[in-house]
């Protein structure tokens, strides 16, 4: 099998380096993270020197309860000679550049991964990359510390929309098995996942859900995040990230599109269900994803203006009527 042989090599990698740069992407999900604190605890265990980077400074808090999430830097090491990217379909992903000529093992679940590597083990029926971490620690039979087990289980959970994304099948369910039957608590794990939500959320979370406009009978939802009730709730961005897919709760509702203004351009992230293709659209203006999840950014700070132009082209793309 050659995946098989490709994580070999990885483990070979690894174990030569002398620091190893582990790197995930802008916009940072449970995925990318935990993928990266994964690999980082093992490494720890086994006293290999390396860091994980990521270039937000606004890391998601609910994550915090993962082993090693407090030493996430967003500083690139002065000297590192192998790089592993976790979660990133391209190597633009991370949003810096990196030293070129240093090696680099790519670990993936996008169908558009680029192959950016000199080992790329890209799984794209896997519905995490959390998984595909999982499989290098079962290929080379390393074991699979409580700490490792803790942050792949989050990555799963997360990247599978807690088992309700389509590429979630019986697979996920023995890697789930297998990390639970390590000693992990699935019910402790929610409580710290899901409910440590701050009352600041509750104050935004009812601006951005009355911004809720409905187009091509039903089909199609739209709401907005605007800077300034981030002010004056004083909540993040980051704790309103669920807040298109209880949108996509709405029976009717086939796509939400979410728009919010961050430098300089409006962020647009789109969600789907029924097989409803957004990858396309956000391919459309540039950007990327996976089929029922993925995103893109619109040239303009208006956000009128930028849900116009999406739904033109969603209008468009998939032949719905006024
Ligand atoms: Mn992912």
């Amino acid at each position: 099998m050659k995946i098989k042989k490709e994580f070999k090599k990885a483990l070979e990698l690894i174990n030569n380096a002398h620091y190893v740069l582990i790197v995930t992407h802008i916009n940072p999900d449970a995925d990318t993270l935990t993928s990266a604190l994964a690999l980082s605890n093992y490494m720890f265990e086994k006293k290999i020197k390396h860091k994980v980077f990521n270039k937000t400074d606004q890391l998601p808090r609910s994550l915090d309860f993962i082993d090693r999430f407090d030493k996430i830097t967003n500083t690139l090491p002065k000297f590192y000679d192998l790089v592993i990217f976790v979660d990133c379909a391209n190597i633009q992903r991370v949003g810096v550049e990196l030293n070129n000529k240093i090696p680099i093992i790519n670990i993936d679940h996008h169908k558009s991964n680029t192959n950016f590597g000199i080992i790329n083990i890209v799984e794209p029926d896997f519905a995490s990359s959390a998984e595909v971490v999982y499989d290098f620690f079962k290929y080379n039979n390393l074991t699979i510390s409580k700490q490792v087990a803790k942050a792949l289980y989050v990555g799963i959970y997360d990247d599978s929309l807690k088992f309700t994304a389509p590429r979630t099948n019986l697979s996920t369910f023995d890697k789930i098995h297998h990390l639970v039957s390590l000693g992990i608590d699935p019910s402790q794990i929610a409580n710290d996942l899901l409910k440590r939500d701050s009352l600041a959320k509750y104050r935004l979370l009812p601006k951005v859900l009355n911004s809720l406009e409905l187009h091509f009978e039903g089909k199609v939802a739209t709401i907005y995040l605007k800077d300034k009730w981030l002010k004056q709730t004083g909540a993040t961005y980051k704790e309103c990230d669920d807040v298109a897919n209880m949108v996509l709760n709405i029976s009717i509702v086939d796509i939400v599109v979410y728009l919010r203004v961050s430098n300089g351009k409006t962020r647009v992230s789109l969600r789907s269900k029924n097989n409803c293709d957004v990858l396309t659209i956000a391919k459309y203006f540039n950007g990327g994803g996976h089929l029922l999840k993925a995103g893109c950014d619109c040239d303009t700070t208006k956000i009128k203006k930028a849900k116009k132009m999406i739904l033109k082209h969603i209008k468009d793309n998939k032949g719905y009527n006024e």
